[in-house]
């Protein structure tokens, strides 16, 4: 029955083609995709007009499904791929693989409500056999300024075992690195250039000269009081905006030391970036030359995203 009904659509496909000569065709399309609906995966290039598609129903599968990620652990900050390779068949109906071409090429080819109206297409065919793998790899970083290789505090090579304040995000995730609840990009927006090469990173600021720079120091300038607990004016886990002397606020002056105990960390943010490739194998199409289509790298704006953990205090 399955055969026949693959047939079937394969003699509709071979009608719509106006000579019904079989017309040899070559896959050539960049190494991009895009993704819509749920779920269609699609190439189109406009010389010539063609296009290539992925659409997988069965099972239902979205993009969320393909970059959800889940603690490593029970209460860890850290977090992985559910899914960090998905695989499947094509069978030309649930899941289809398809090309097209087209006489004139209009917009939004794919996930409309309505077609286009006046889509002129030229050839239509699906793949009736295949499997498709969708393979994902996940990236995060805190961008604070300081790259990811320097926060590698004791150079062993792991990013994961630096952690300056304790609370379970690792430096290269940790957007306050000696959680002191200044950002690290805060402090090391002052830094004395003496080297001139306008890189903070070169002479980072150490505002009490203890050899510690104060993304690295919970008590900046060395009057006793920790950073976090110089929050004279607000206590909203920042104290950067905590004056008491209108030029320099009260965490890297000495001369105000007075404590406001710290209740909680501030909401962390960590980065994300995804990065989505898609290649269908063993593809079955008699005017087609070849058995394996790389849609490459999956463009979409949910592949770069942030997600946010407030440190337990
Ligand atoms: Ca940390
Ligand atoms: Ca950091
Ligand atoms: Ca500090
Ligand atoms: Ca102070």
């Amino acid at each position: 029955m399955k055969n026949l009904l693959v047939l079937l659509s394969f003699l509709l496909v071979l009608s719509a083609c106006d000579d019904g000569d079989v017309i040899l065709v070559e896959l050539d399309f960049d190494d991009t995709f895009e993704a819509c609906g749920e779920l269609v995966f699609f190439n189109v290039k406009e010389s010539p007009a063609e296009s290539i598609s992925l659409q997988i129903s069965s099972p239902p599968l979205t993009l969320n499904d393909i970059l959800k990620v889940v603690p490593t652990a029970p209460g860890s900050y850290l977090v992985e791929l559910v899914n960090p390779i998905l695989t499947g068949t094509v069978n030309g109906t649930t899941n289809l693989f398809n090309y097209r071409s087209y006489g004139t090429l209009t917009s939004n080819l794919f996930c409309n409500d309505v077609p286009p109206s006046n889509l002129q297409i030229i050839q239509d065919l699906s793949s009736y056999d295949g499997t498709y793998t969708i393979t994902t790899i996940y990236f995060e970083d805190d961008d604070d300024g300081i790259p990811a290789e320097m926060e590698d505090i004791n150079g062993n090579g792991n990013l994961f075992d630096d952690d300056t304040d304790g609370d379970g995000i690792p430096n290269f995730l940790d957007e306050d690195d000696d959680g002191d609840n200044v950002l690290t990009k805060t402090e090391l927006l002052d830094y004395d250039n003496t080297d001139d090469d306008g890189d903070p990173l070169t002479n980072p600021k150490d505002t009490d000269g203890d050899g510690i720079p104060n993304y690295l120091d919970p008590d900046d300038d060395n009057d006793g009081v920790l950073t976090i607990n110089e929050e004279n004016i607000s206590q909203d886990q920042n104290p950067a905006n905590d004056y008491t002397d209108q030029n320099i606020p009260d965490y890297l002056n000495p001369a105000v030391a007075t404590t406001v105990p710290a209740t909680a960390y501030r909401i962390h943010t960590i980065k994300q970036t995804f990065k989505v490739k898609i290649v269908v194998e063993n593809i079955a199409f008699p005017t087609l030359n070849q058995d394996r289509f790389d849609f490459g790298f999956l463009q979409n704006p949910k592949t770069t995203s942030t997600r946010t953990v407030t440190p337990e205090f």
